[in-house]
């Protein structure tokens, strides 16, 4: 039984079908902390970065047109909604109601069981991401949010200077 943070990300298919509130919802039952939030409009590299694992991958394309959005055309759905959660376990207890990766496999009740779908061009629209052990969430949540954006002190950070002003970022 540990304390962990977890990334937890809105995708753009859940904004887009107004499930923000319904996904929200689902995650209050674990009663888990929000030390993090906000909307972020996905660069490319922002998206590569975020998906490197999977580059070699047929789907990468398209998995990066999804998660910036680029798959509803033109710039309506260019964002997600991006979460720090912390909690005892947060990491298995958030995949096991998340579900799993295929909407099409994953528990009906689980959160994309209920919400997701397989679109025709066979991109798993699976609205939320969330990190999959505690080493990856610590490498997203560096990678999506600054040290000030988090309103609890979760990993080291340290003072690098900027043309002349202090700035604080991860170690
Ligand atoms: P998860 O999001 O459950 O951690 P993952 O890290 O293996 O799963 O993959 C990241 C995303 O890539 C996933 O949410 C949807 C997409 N994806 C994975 N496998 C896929 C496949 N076989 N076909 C289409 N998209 C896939
Ligand atoms: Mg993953």
């Amino acid at each position: 039984m540990a304390v962990e943070q977890i990334l937890i990300l809105i995708k753009p298919d859940g904004i887009r079908k107004s499930l923000t509130g319904n996904v929200l919802t689902k995650l209050s039952q674990l009663e888990m902390a929000i030390i993090g939030a906000k909307v972020v409009k996905v660069s490319k590299e922002l998206a590569e970065a975020h998906y490197y694992q999977l580059k070699d991958k047929p789907f990468f394309g398209e998995l990066l047109d999804y998660i910036q959005g680029r798959i509803y055309g033109g710039e309506t759905w260019d964002r997600v909604l991006a979460f720090v959660y912390q909690g005892v376990d947060a990491v298995a207890r958030t995949r096991k109601i998340v579900g799993l990766t295929n909407p099409e496999e994953a528990d009906p009740i689980s959160i994309r069981g209920s919400y997701g779908r397989i679109t025709t061009k066979g991109v798993y629209e699976n609205v939320i991401h969330c990190s999959s052990d505690v080493s990856e969430a610590e490498r997203e949540i560096k990678l999506w949010f600054k040290p000030q954006e988090i309103v609890r002190k979760i990993y080291a950070t340290k003072k690098i200077e900027v043309n002349k002003e202090e700035k604080i970022v991860w170690e």
